[in-house]
C-alpha cells in the first residue's frame, strides 16, 4: 500500500501531537458530508439523543444513529492517514457531529483521553481526526493545540476545569497553543493526550465538523460514566473488544480495501 504522508509529516506529528493534513476530502464530500452531519444534527435533536445546547452541538457514534455516516467514520483515506500518523494498528472508539453556532463559547482546555473510560497508558497512540466541512479560520472557532503536551499522560479528568488542569501541570500555564485553520476538506489530527481547545465561532456561519476518535487495539475500560460504554457491562481493566461497536482499523484491512 503507498503512503500518504512523507516520512516528515508522520514525524512532525510524533513531535507536536497534532498535525493539519490538506485537501484530504473532495469538494463533492464535503458537500454531502456536511448534509449528512446536518441530518444527524437535527435527528438527534428530535430523539433528544446526546444533543448539547451549550455552544457545541454534538452527537456521538453517529454512524450507529445512521450508517450512511459510515462514508465519514471509515473513509479509506482518513482512516489510512491516522494509521499512518499513529505507526499502529487502531480500534474506533467513536465518531461525533460537532457543530459550533455562533456565539462566544470557547471549548475548554482539555485533553480527550482523560476524559474518556479509558485506562491511561504512557505508550498510547490513540488519535482523533477532526475533519472541516466548512472553512475554519480562528474566527470561526479553530482548534488550539499545545505543542508536546501528549507526552502528559496521566493528567486525570479536566474537561471544564481550567484550574485544576494547570494545578496538575504548572508548568504548562505559560506553554503557547498553535491555532490551527482550517479550509473544507482538510483533517486535523491530534494525538488523545494532547492538550487542545477551540475558539468561540464569531463568524456568521455555524462551525459544522465531524470528529473520528480512534484508540489503541487493546485499550482498557476504566470504570467511569462514559455515553459509549455505560450499560455494556465492562469492568475495570477488560479490553474494550466488542468488535461491531469498536471495530478494528488496520494496515491489513487497507490493504484488502484498496
Ligand atoms: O470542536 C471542538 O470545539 C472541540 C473538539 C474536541 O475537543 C475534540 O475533538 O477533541
Amino acid at each position: 500500500m503507498k503512503s500518504l504522508l512523507e516520512q516528515e509529516t508522520i514525524q512532525r506529528y510524533r513531535n507536536q501531537g497534532f498535525i493539519r493534513i490538506p485537501h484530504v476530502l473532495s469538494e463533492k464530500e464535503v458537500s454531502e458530508f456536511k448534509a449528512l452531519v446536518i441530518a444527524n444534527r437535527d435527528q438527534a435533536q428530535s430523539k433528544q439523543a446526546d444533543y448539547r445546547g451549550e455552544g457545541l452541538h454534538r452527537v456521538v457514534n453517529a454512524w450507529r444513529q445512521d450508517p450512511a455516516f459510515m462514508a465519514i467514520t471509515f473513509h479509506p483515506r482518513i482512516n489510512q492517514l491516522a494509521l499512518e500518523l499513529a505507526g499502529a494498528d487502531l480500534r474506533l472508539w467513536h465518531d461525533q457531529v460537532m457543530i459550533k453556532p455562533c456565539g462566544d463559547v470557547w471549548t475548554f482546555i482539555h485533553q480527550g483521553q482523560p476524559n474518556w473510560s479509558h485506562v491511561p497508558r504512557p505508550d498510547s497512540s490513540a488519535i482523533t481526526a477532526w475533519v472541516a466541512l466548512v472553512d475554519v479560520p480562528l474566527e470561526a472557532g479553530c482548534m488550539g493545540y499545545m505543542p508536546g503536551s501528549h507526552r502528559y499522560w496521566n493528567l486525570g479528568q479536566q474537561m471544564g476545569h481550567v484550574d485544576s488542569f494547570f494545578d496538575l501541570a504548572p508548568e504548562l500555564i505559560d506553554h503557547p497553543i498553535e491555532f490551527v485553520p482550517l479550509k473544507a476538506g482538510d483533517v486535523a489530527f491530534h494525538h488523545a493526550n494532547t492538550v487542545h481547545c477551540a475558539a468561540a465561532n464569531q463568524s456568521n456561519y455555524d462551525r459544522i465538523a465531524a470528529t473520528i476518535n480512534f484508540m489503541d487495539v487493546d485499550t482498557q475500560y476504566r470504570e467511569t460514566p462514559h455515553a459509549v460504554t455505560d450499560g455494556l457491562g465492562y469492568q475495570q481493566g477488560d479490553v474494550l473488544d466488542d468488535e461491531d461497536l469498536f471495530p478494528f482499523i488496520t494496515k491489513e484491512q487497507m490493504l484488502v480495501q484498496s
